[in-house]
């Protein structure tokens, strides 16, 4: 088989680029390790900056977002034992977010793809990328005991931290630069009515912890546990008394519990590959960079890779101009890194270190008083927070 842009993974970064490059006439197909339902059990990110909206628009993939989705003008910080406002919209210019979860965005990209006739390949085993500096790179998969080969033009890997493409570059060209953190997050999801309209972001002695949402009937909360902690090491009666123990009484008195219906562990850590393009190969979205996701960062620092990619690769096809492409990795990273500044500065400011030293309490405390204190200060995280321009 011969495509144009042949795209290695189907998360949202991946459906999202081969639906941008379908309605611009470019042949694509998508490479997918896992079954859909796979792919669409895994519950991650709640917040899209207003520049992934507006691309899911122009993937005619925005309606159950726009419709479903929640406008979020501001959110909370408690810290002290005070809960202060972060009033984004004001701050930021008239911006805001959409709180959207990234399982029902990505049911969405895919059942886009299915009515334009994209093509989606689960289940593939043993992906393989070869002559990537070569004008004619080609990727090969096995699917039960046949080979199959993809000959293409470009290869764009969009397969996550773990995935092939990021692995096919040459440990020599290859730079790896990583932050791990000395904690994780343990989220739960349960059916029941958000504690607060507005995320609640909580720094505390016990330990940082997120009150955020999915719609008005599915809540996501978060609390900072060690990394040794195991998702089953905590029934759903521990993880409601330690999530209320590090909120405000003013919030703790309102939440609604019940059970969870999803319980995971994610590790915190920091991370760029550069370059993010090698020949013919293009890495986009978590295959390049993670972040902790304190700053909601994660998904969000996808869509810039994959609005470049796509602009880059619509002018190479439609003008062959080729200036996007060979100056993408420079033009992505510029922003990825900005991301990743704003992250851990989000984590640093609100987590608990386990190696802490007194003075680093009240650098904590003193980060608070001056955003609280500094319109500069407040704009500064708005901006950061709705998303920096692509
Ligand atoms: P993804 O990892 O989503 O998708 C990559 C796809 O490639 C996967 O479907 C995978 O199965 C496939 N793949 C892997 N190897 C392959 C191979 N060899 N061949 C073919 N396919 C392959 N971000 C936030 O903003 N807020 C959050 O709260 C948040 N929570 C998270 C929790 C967890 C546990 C994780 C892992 C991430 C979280 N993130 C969060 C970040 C997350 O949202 C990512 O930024 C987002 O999934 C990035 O999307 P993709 O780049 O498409 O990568
Ligand atoms: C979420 O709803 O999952 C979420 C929201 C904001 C964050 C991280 C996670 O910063």
């Amino acid at each position: 088989m011969k495509v144009q842009v042949c795209i290695i993974g189907g998360g949202p970064s991946g459906l999202l680029l081969s639906q941008l490059l379908h309605l611009q006439g470019i042949d694509t197909i998508v490479l997918e390790k896992y079954s859909r339902d796979h792919v669409l059990a895994r519950i991650r990110a709640g917040v899209l900056e207003h520049g992934f909206a507006r691309l899911m628009r122009e993937a005619q993939c925005g309606e159950r977002m726009d419709r479903e989705g929640e406008i979020h003008k501001g959110f909370h910080i408690a810290h002290d034992g005070v809960l202060d406002h972060v009033d984004l919209h004001k701050y930021s210019g008239g911006n805001s977010v959409i709180v959207y979860g990234q399982t029902e965005l990505t049911r969405d990209l895919y059942e886009a793809r299915d009515r334009l006739g994209g093509k989606v390949v689960h289940n593939v085993e043993d992906v393989t990328l070869h002559d990537l500096k070569s004008g004619a790179p080609f990727v090969t998969y096995r699917s039960g005991d046949q080979t199959i080969r993809i000959d293409c033009e470009y290869v764009v890997g969009a397969d996550g931290f773990h995935g092939v493409s990021r692995k096919s570059i040459p440990p020599d060209v290859l730079r790896e630069y990583e932050k791990v953190y000395p904690f994780g997050w343990l989220g739960v999801l349960s059916r029941t009515r958000p504690v607060s309209p507005e995320l609640v972001y909580a720094k505390h002695e016990r330990g940082f912890a997120l009150c955020s949402l999915r719609s008005q009937v599915l809540s996501r909360y978060y609390i900072q546990v060690p990394l040794t902690d195991k998702p089953e090491e905590w029934p759903d009666d521990a993880f409601w008394a330690e999530l209320k123990r590090r909120l405000p009484e003013e919030v703790a008195g309102r939440l609604i519990t019940g059970p969870s219906i999803e319980k995971s562990i994610a590790p915190l850590r920091s991370f760029v590959a550069e370059p993010m393009q090698y020949g013919r190969l293009f890495l986009a979205g978590d295959a390049a960079h993670i972040v902790p996701p304190t700053g909601a960062r994660g998904l969000n620092s996808a869509a810039s890779d994959i609005y470049y990619l796509y602009h880059a690769l619509s002018a190479h096809y439609k003008k062959g101009d080729d200036t996007g492409l060979d100056g993408y990795s420079q033009k992505a990273l510029a922003r990825v890194w900005k991301a990743q500044r704003f992250s851990w500065w989000m984590t640093t400011m609100l987590h608990r270190f386990p190696d802490r030293i007194p003075y680093d309490d009240h650098l904590q405390q003193t980060e608070l008083s001056y955003l609280f204190s500094s319109e500069t200060a407040m704009r500064l995280l708005a901006e950061n927070y709705v998303g920096l321009p692509f």
